[in-house]
């Protein structure tokens, strides 16, 4: 997929604020806070600030929607992870997630995991939420321009001691040096065509 053109829709909380869905298949980002979920929409748009255009500092917690060439959404959703975040803040955030991953919606979540960090529990909390929504979802391990080929493969059994994958199924990405970018448009093509 050439991405020519991305717009901010809306933030949502409620299923009732997400856009109308549209017939392509949309696909969601999730993962730890400073994953970076929103540096690789921009990314993969080629934009450099619209995923943070909308970000709203402070507790509020949303899930915002952009639209690529007129008809795939791509959707940022709110990180997980913030070590000093009130137990109210932490309820309210899953009570979001769970809310879009168990609407009706057609959908694919990319799972953001940084290279250089063994998954924590509750990275594998979110992988858990996804089999039991029945969610397809692909796992894409971020910022990999900060490691080495070498230290990167050595990376992968420590964190396979952790979660299950093989190195073939996964994608890589670096919001730096664009690593992964074409991969992944390719990837969203044909998720496009089997699950629209
Ligand atoms: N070196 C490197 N840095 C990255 C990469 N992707 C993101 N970053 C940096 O990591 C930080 C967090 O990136 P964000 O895209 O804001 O992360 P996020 O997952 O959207 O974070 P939240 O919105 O808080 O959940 C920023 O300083 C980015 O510049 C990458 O591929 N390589
Ligand atoms: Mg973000």
């Amino acid at each position: 997929m050439e991405i020519k053109k991305s717009d901010f829709v809306k933030s949502a909380v409620l299923e009732a604020d997400y856009p109308e869905q549209l017939s392509n298949v949309e696909f969601a980002f999730v993962g730890r806070s400073n994953v970076g979920k929103s540096s690789l929409i921009n990314s993969l748009t080629n934009r450099k600030k619209m995923a943070r255009i909308s970000k709203t500092p402070g507790r509020t917690q949303l899930i915002n929607y952009f639209i690529v060439n007129g008809d795939t959404f791509l959707v940022d959703l709110p990180g997980y992870g913030f070590a000093k975040v009130p137990k109210a803040i932490k309820k309210e955030w899953g009570s979001l997630i769970e809310r879009y991953l168990a609407s009706k919606r057609k959908k694919m979540v990319f799972v953001l995991l940084d290279i250089r960090r063994v998954p924590t529990n509750e990275d594998i909390e979110m992988l858990e939420w996804l089999d039991y929504y029945e969610v397809p979802y692909k796992i894409i391990f971020t910022k990999v321009d900060k490691m080495s080929n070498n230290q990167k493969f050595k990376q992968l059994k420590d964190i396979k001691k952790k979660i299950e994958f093989s190195n073939s199924d996964v994608l890589f990405s670096s919001a730096v040096s664009h690593k992964g970018r074409e991969e992944i448009l390719e990837f969203l093509d044909e998720a496009v065509k089997e699950y629209s």
